[in-house]
């Protein structure tokens, strides 16, 4: 019996073991909707398009697994625009499934609805391939493609357009995925040249990024082995647990931090991009040599040139280290490595500001509340950055700030994805006063997904980061005070609750009752709340 292409794309991708897409039907994506009524996957439907792929890409996050979105042609792609954006830098595999005007009318503007004259020219600059579908029978081999891209190479977004008659074709063939082949292992030269370099180094500092989140205890291992000082990208936070006492953490946005590494006459990062948006700088003080653990062969000669490239996955790449290290010269645990270290932590807590150690009051209560395992979802808020360094994280996957875009909004879609992803974890979003505004209509997916999400919104009636930067500059405070709304009526609006704390013991208990609660809940604090200061005084 025949299926439509849609129908047939949606049976598909349950056998590739897909089981949720975010999107927002339309006239151009009806077949793809029957299809996801005749399979078992679930259709979750944002309040916008940018939410839907803001959602996948909460969703990849968590369970490394493509989050797929089912979007229109035109405006639906255009708004997903951002979250893939984000994806793609940060890496994350991501499926964008659109429509696309009649084939024939296809570049031609003819005034067809929701026509862009290049609908691929959008989403390219954002994914590892953005293509459009001319028969149903490319379809098997463009979604093998994408699952390729997702799962042996560096992850991107991929985004696959498919015209409406295309999509209403008949299909008689049962499409079966592809095997994907396995992540490159890099070759033993390389493995062999760093292990001496690393065996002849008096200081070496490891780096780690999102590439090395599957290789934690790997990874570790290589650091104990080495005995050195790992410090981790946001992507990286919880690779090695920052119980260890060789972990700086996400300490690479500290002056103290950066102080260290600039002393290391080794760098060893693995499956990072050393960017800007984890330190705040540009010129990230790497002043020795540096070996750099990468599938992504383009960051060889990027800002920091490799002086050793090892191409391949880290998990291969860190148990090839630690075997070629098995019998080299290397110190085992030394006192006076932790000792250094621990000056290194000291400085940085002098080093924080007021409202630092404020944030840090909220992060503190928050991480004892939550265990290990919790997800905790951040937005481009001041109380992220300090929790880059200060949050204490002791599991890859759990702390998330999507720092390359830096897309003010991500973090309550984000929290979506990843509470139905991991339904069995604790969710909780982290946003400004100012950030939420920008997806805050996803409450309403959030409350008829009945979906536990704890939203702390830190509440200083400003866009302070930007603020701060105007008054740094002398520049006048333009556009940088926007208006809030009351956030407990807009709870209530929305049907969810709302509370303001005004202490450590009521930010707890709504804590608390929100990790209960069947719902998001937003619990306001306000930064000018006298507890907040009181343990730092
Ligand atoms: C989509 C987008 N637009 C603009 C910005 C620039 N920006 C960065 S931080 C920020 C202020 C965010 O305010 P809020 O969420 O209240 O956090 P706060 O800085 O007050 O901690 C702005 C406007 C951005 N990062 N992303």
């Amino acid at each position: 019996m025949s299926k439509s292409c849609g129908e047939a794309l949606m049976h598909l991708l349950e056998a590739y073991a897909v089981t949720t897409v975010f999107g927002i039907p339309g006239e151009h994506t009806l077949e793809l909707y029957r299809g996801i009524e005749k399979s078992n996957v679930r259709a979750v439907t944002p309040r916008n398009e940018q939410g839907a792929s803001f959602m996948a890409d909460g969703y990849a996050r968590v369970s490394g697994k493509p989050g797929v979105c089912t979007i229109i042609t035109g405006p639906g792609v255009t708004n997903a625009a951002t979250g893939i954006g984000q994806a793609y830098a940060d890496s994350l595999p991501m499926l964008v499934l659109s429509s696309a005007n009649d084939s024939p009318s296809l570049g031609k503007g003819w005034g067809r609805l929701h026509e862009t004259s290049d609908l691929c020219a959008i989403t390219r600059p954002i994914t590892a391939f953005s293509e459009m579908v001319h028969d149903p029978a490319e379809v098997p081999g463009l979604i093998a493609r994408a699952f390729s891209v997702f799962g042996s190479q560096r992850p991107r977004p991929v985004h696959i357009a498919i015209p409406i008659d295309v999509m209403e074709m008949p299909v008689t063939e049962n499409w079966k995925p592809s095997r994907i082949a396995a992540l490159p292992v890099p070759g033993a030269d390389a493995i062999s040249e760093a292990a001496a370099l690393l065996c002849s180094s008096s200081l070496t500092v490891m780096m780690v990024g999102g590439g090395a989140q599957h290789a934690s205890e790997v990874v570790t291992n290589l650091a104990e082995r080495l005995n050195v000082a790992v410090i981790a990208s946001n992507a990286g936070k919880g690779i090695v647990p920052d119980s260890n006492p060789l972990s700086l953490g996400g300490g690479v946005i500290s002056p103290a931090v950066q102080a260290y590494l600039a002393q290391a006459e080794v760098v060893l990062a693995i499956g990072t991009e050393l960017g800007e948006a984890d330190s705040f700088i540009y010129d990230l003080p790497v002043n020795g040599n540096v070996i750099r653990v990468d599938i992504d062969a383009d960051r060889f000669s990027d800002a920091f040139p490799a002086t050793i490239a090892i191409h391949g996955d880290a998990l291969s790449a860190c148990e090839q280290l630690v075997e070629a290290l098995a019998d080299g010269a290397i110190k085992t645990a030394c006192e006076s490595r932790i000792e250094e270290l621990d000056r290194v932590r000291e400085q940085q807590s002098a080093d924080y500001t007021d409202v630092e150690r404020q944030h840090i009051t909220l992060l503190k209560a928050l991480r004892e509340e939550l265990t290990e395992d919790a997800v905790i979802m951040g937005d481009i808020t001041q109380l992220v950055y300090t929790g880059t360094a200060a949050m204490k994280t002791e599991l890859p996957r759990t702390w998330f700030y999507p720092a390359g875009f830096g897309t003010l909004g991500c973090a309550l879609p984000g929290a979506i994805g990843a509470k139905l992803a991991a339904p069995e974890k604790s969710v909780v979003a982290l946003v400004g006063d100012g950030g939420f505004m920008f997806t805050v209509n996803e409450l309403a997916t959030a409350v008829e997904e009945a979906l536990s999400i704890p939203i702390i919104l830190w509440h200083n009636h400003s866009y302070a980061m930007i603020r701060d930067g105007m008054v740094k500059r002398g520049i006048p405070q333009i556009g940088v005070n926007p208006r809030a709304p009351d956030f407990i009526k807009l709870a209530e609006a929305f049907g969810c609750p709302g509370v303001k704390v005004n202490s450590e013991l009521t930010f707890r208990q709504a804590l608390k009752q929100a990790l209960d609660y069947a719902g998001p809940t937003i619990i306001v604090v306000m930064e000018d709340d006298g507890w907040l200061v009181k343990n730092h005084g």
